[in-house]
C-alpha cells in the first residue's frame, strides 16, 4: 500500500523539456521552470494493527444434505375426528318369524253362487278318477298277460275285458275264473250293448260269452250257474242246437246271441265285479 502511494506520487515532469512554459516567458524565477523527477523512497516500517472490520455478508446457501436414518417411534397421538359415513352394506339374512298376531275381523258375507253345476262336475271327475284308478289296479294286479287287450270297458259295478286268446268255452271260463272273474254275463240291454260295442270296436266278429246249456239241453244258465231270466238277445233262428251239439253261446258284433259248439275256439270276454278287484 505504501509503495503504491509512493508510486502514485511519482511525478515525471517532462513537459516541454526544451521549451519553457508559457509562464517562463514572463517574469518567473528560473528555478520554477526546471524539470523535477520524483523517485520512490525506501519502504517504511510496519504500521500498527488496524481495528477489527465489520462482519462480512452471509455466504451462499449450501447443497441439500443426505437423508438421515429413521428416528425412534413417536408417542401415540390423540383420537382423531369421526370419519365420513361408509357405503350401505349388503342385505342380511332373513330373521326368525315373529309371533302369531291376533285374529283379524270377520269378512263380509259372500255372494251366493250357482255351485250346483260345479259340484256336479267335480263329482263326475271324482267318478272318472275312481274308475281310472280301479282300471289301472285291475290291469296291474289281475291281468299281467301281454295277450290281454289294453283298455277295458266298465259299468258302475262291472269291468269287462276282451281276451285275445282263442280258447274253447270251458278253457275260456277257467281263464276268467283264474283271474277272479267269469265269462261275461249280459243280463240287461245296457250290459249287452256295451259288450257288443266292445266286440265291434275291437274289429272282431264274435266272442264267447258266459251262457250255456251244457247240463240240460235248452235250459240256459249263466257262467255263475244262475239261470237265465227273461232277458235274452237271441239272433234270428237261434238257438237252434245245430247237430244237437250247440251248447255254448257266442255274441256276434251286432249284439245278438247264437248257440255254437263248445269245442271250437275263439276270443272271449271276461267280467269282473269291481268289489272283487
Ligand atoms: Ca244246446
Ligand atoms: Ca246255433
Amino acid at each position: 500500500m505504501k509503495s503504491d502511494l509512493l508510486f502514485s506520487f511519482t511525478l515525471i515532469s517532462l513537459a516541454f523539456l526544451s521549451r519553457p512554459g508559457p509562464g517562463c516567458t514572463q517574469h518567473i524565477p528560473e528555478e520554477s521552470c526546471s524539470v523535477q523527477i520524483l523517485v520512490p523512497g525506501l519502504k517504511g516500517d510496519t504500521g500498527e494493527k488496524g481495528e477489527k472490520g465489520v462482519p462480512g455478508r452471509p455466504g451462499r446457501v449450501g447443497p441439500s444434505g443426505e437423508k438421515g436414518e429413521f428416528g425412534d417411534k413417536g408417542l401415540k397421538g390423540g383420537m382423531g375426528r369421526h370419519g365420513k359415513i361408509g357405503p350401505i352394506g349388503s342385505k342380511g339374512e332373513k330373521g326368525d318369524g315373529g309371533d302369531m298376531g291376533p285374529p283379524g275381523p270377520n269378512g263380509d258375507p259372500g255372494i251366493p253362487c250357482e255351485c250346483g253345476q260345479i259340484r256336479k262336475a267335480i263329482g263326475e271327475m271324482d267318478i272318472h278318477v275312481s274308475q281310472v284308478t280301479t282300471e289301472l289296479k285291475f290291469i296291474k294286479n289281475a291281468l299281467p298277460s301281454p295277450a290281454v287287450v289294453a283298455g277295458v270297458r266298465e259299468t258302475d259295478n262291472k269291468i269287462y275285458l276282451l281276451v285275445k286268446e282263442e280258447k274253447k268255452y270251458t278253457d275260456a271260463q277257467l281263464y276268467c275264473q283264474g283271474r277272479g272273474g267269469t265269462l261275461c254275463m249280459p243280463k240287461d240291454d245296457t250290459a249287452n250293448a256295451l259288450i257288443a260295442s266292445y266286440i265291434h270296436q275291437s274289429g272282431l266278429i264274435r266272442v264267447f260269452i258266459g251262457i250255456n246249456d251244457l247240463e240240460k239241453e235248452g235250459h240256459y244258465v249263466y257262467s255263475d250257474r244262475s239261470p237265465m231270466q227273461t232277458f235274452n238277445k237271441w239272433c234270428d233262428g237261434e238257438p237252434n242246437n245245430a247237430y244237437n251239439e250247440e251248447n255254448c253261446i257266442e255274441m256276434v258284433a251286432s249284439g245278438c246271441w247264437n248257440d255254437v259248439s263248445c269245442h271250437i275256439t275263439m276270443y272271449f270276454i271276461c267280467e269282473f265285479d269291481k268289489e272283487n278287484v
